[in-house]
């Protein structure tokens, strides 16, 4: 039973050194192991038993490492929060993963609300702060098939969605990718990645974990911290996606000397997004590195890879790894040739054990046994694969974090000045995709005063990443004779009138400034 979750807790290889750190110090493997067992004691004291849900709300830190550790080493499921998130946000994802314990870092105290009500609160430190040596974890019976972890995620429909990912799956896929990656007791990874999500969480901690690697976790990210971390610290392996690396490289034309301290990390990786061909080839000029791009889903975990010896492409996600199959299929379900689109599906052992207590959810995501991942891919004659759209557009990725147009559309819906509103996702430099309203309003109020209306009322119930980035007003929203918005059209609308202007408006757009435009969408 659970021979692989064990994996997970068992850190014999690391000798005395250092698993997970910070810019303060960080644990050995003794410390580690004896700070999870009282951990996971403390939370079986509060009455946890196996199969409960913890909710964590912590930063990229090693308390939320820790804390995640304790609550599946006593048997629980850990439900990592979206810190970005409003309290509407996390009062669904309490809620629907029915939470028993909510567990908050002390800087994230100000986030709780109401929705903690009838639920254990806890403040991290009394679930992480050191423990008496010789602590042992409580022996508790857990299978490999039962969930690790619940990760929240957007849809295509409604609110998001629980994932459960079973043992089977975290310790099987990271093991793959670890040993393609070439994962070792050699190498140091810089996490600037959100813990709450497969990212940074499954391949920052865990592929790290099951390697031997140390965990370097370093908060938000910043470039600065992120090249001191390797020129002082000896990081070997940076984890990223596409939207750090424009960073990296905007910082690099303003340092271009750092770019010698940041080319001494061993390997480079980029996933959550489309990795741009121009950014590759601009990160290789400046560090010497080819980005090795990888392509995963909250669903399926991680999926393909680019090679780590052999060919990195740009504008190619590689290869299957160890331990999944994927397949092109056309719209009738049929595998298409190599050289023809078609949606990418996937079966395995990464896949999720399905979404939480949504059985019609889940059926309606698999045909066959195949998870069917909404991106639309295309082979080569050697079976290297490259992503090169969505079958849906109300489905948005900026800087990584997937979006839902929908619920965009229902927020702005309610605002007493929206009289109709299409979402959509449109190219972006910096975000891969940024967020576009196209409103109707019902009020003669001046443009200004509407976008900061609807801005500020946004603001309130969706995480800041969520709301618009661009807000264009106009007489109507067009609508076919069905009555549907033509988001393709739209899409592409937008990207041609406003690409050419774009750049010029970006800067206060970044800084949160609302891009004010009037236009119509016919
Ligand atoms: C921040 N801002 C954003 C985003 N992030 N706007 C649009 N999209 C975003 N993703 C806005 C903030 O609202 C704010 O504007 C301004 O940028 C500065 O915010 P700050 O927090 O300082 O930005 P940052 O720290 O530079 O964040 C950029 C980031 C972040 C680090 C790239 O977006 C991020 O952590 N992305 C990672 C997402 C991720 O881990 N995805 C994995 C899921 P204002 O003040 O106006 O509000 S995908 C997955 O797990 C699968 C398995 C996979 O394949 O990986
Ligand atoms: P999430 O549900 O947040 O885990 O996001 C998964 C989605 O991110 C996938 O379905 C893809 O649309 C997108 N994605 C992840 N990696 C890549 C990549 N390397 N290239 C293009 N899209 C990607």
């Amino acid at each position: 039973m659970g021979t692989l979750r064990a994996r997970c807790f068992d850190f014999h290889a690391y000798g005395d050194r250092t698993v997970v750190a910070d810019e303060h110090g960080g644990l050995r493997a003794d410390e580690l192991s004896s700070a999870i067992a009282a951990g996971a004691a403390a939370l079986v004291r509060r009455g946890i038993r196996p199969g409960d849900r913890v909710a964590w709300l912590g930063p990229t830190a090693i308390d939320t490492v820790v804390g995640l550790l304790a609550t599946q080493a006593a048997g629980a499921i850990a439900v990592p929060l979206n810190h970005r998130h409003t309290h509407a946000e996390l009062a669904h994802v309490v809620h629907d993963s029915d939470s028993a314990v909510i567990v908050t870092h002390p800087s994230m105290h100000d986030r709780l609300g109401e929705f903690t009500r009838g639920r254990t609160v806890l403040s991290s430190q009394e679930v992480t702060t050191a423990p008496a040596a010789g602590t042992t974890a409580p022996q508790i019976e857990v299978d490999d098939e039962d969930p690790a972890l619940l990760v929240y995620t957007s849809g295509t429909t409604g609110k998001s969605k629980g994932v459960a990912l079973s043992w089977r799956a975290l310790v099987s896929n990271m093991s793959a990718l670890g040993t393609l990656w070439q994962i070792g007791p050699h190498d140091r990874c810089c996490v600037m990645l959100p813990l709450f999500h497969v990212h940074g969480l499954c391949i920052g901690v865990y592929a790290m974990l099951l390697g031997g690697a140390t965990i370097q976790v370093l908060g938000r990210f910043d470039p600065g911290r992120l090249i001191a971390e390797v020129r002082d610290n000896a990081a070997t392996v940076v984890l990223g996606v596409p939207t750090m690396y424009v960073a990296l490289l905007e910082h690099l034309t303003r340092a271009p000397e750092d770019a010698i301290a940041l080319g001494r990390a061993r390997l480079f990786t980029a996933g959550s997004a489309a990795l741009s061909s121009a950014t590759h080839a601009a990160f290789e000029a400046a560090t010497g590195h080819r980005i090795l791009e990888r392509y995963g889903m909250t669903e399926t975990l991680i999926t393909l890879s680019n090679p780590y010896e052999g060919e990195r492409r740009p504008g190619s996600v590689g290869f299957a790894l160890a331990g999944v199959r994927v397949r092109v299929v056309d719209d009738d379900g049929r595998p298409v040739a190599a050289g023809t689109l078609g949606e990418l599906q996937v079966r395995g052992n990464s896949l999720m054990s399905g979404y939480w207590r949504a059985p019609e959810a889940t059926a309606a995501a698999f045909v066959d046994g195949w998870f069917r991942t909404g991106d639309v891919a295309v082979a080569d004659a050697d079976a290297r694969l490259s992503i090169v759209g969505r079958t849906s557009t109300d489905i948005v990725k900026s800087g990584g974090f997937k979006i839902s147009t929908l619920e965009i559309e229902d927020v702005l819906r309610e605002h007493l000045l929206v009289d109709d509103v299409a979402v959509v996702g449109v190219a972006d430099p910096r975000w891969g995709e940024r967020v576009a309203a196209v409103i109707a309003v019902r009020a003669e109020q001046s443009l200004a005063d509407i976008i900061s209306a609807l801005d500020a009322h946004c603001r309130g119930q969706l995480a800041d990443y969520k709301c618009p980035r661009q807000w264009i007003v106009v007489e109507a929203v067009a609508r076919n004779a069905m009555g549907k918005v033509e988001k393709t059209r739209l899409r592409a609308l937008i990207e041609a009138n406003y690409e050419a202007n774009y750049e010029a408006n970006y800067e206060a757009n970044y800084e949160g400034n609302a891009d004010v435009r009037r236009t119509h969408t016919q």
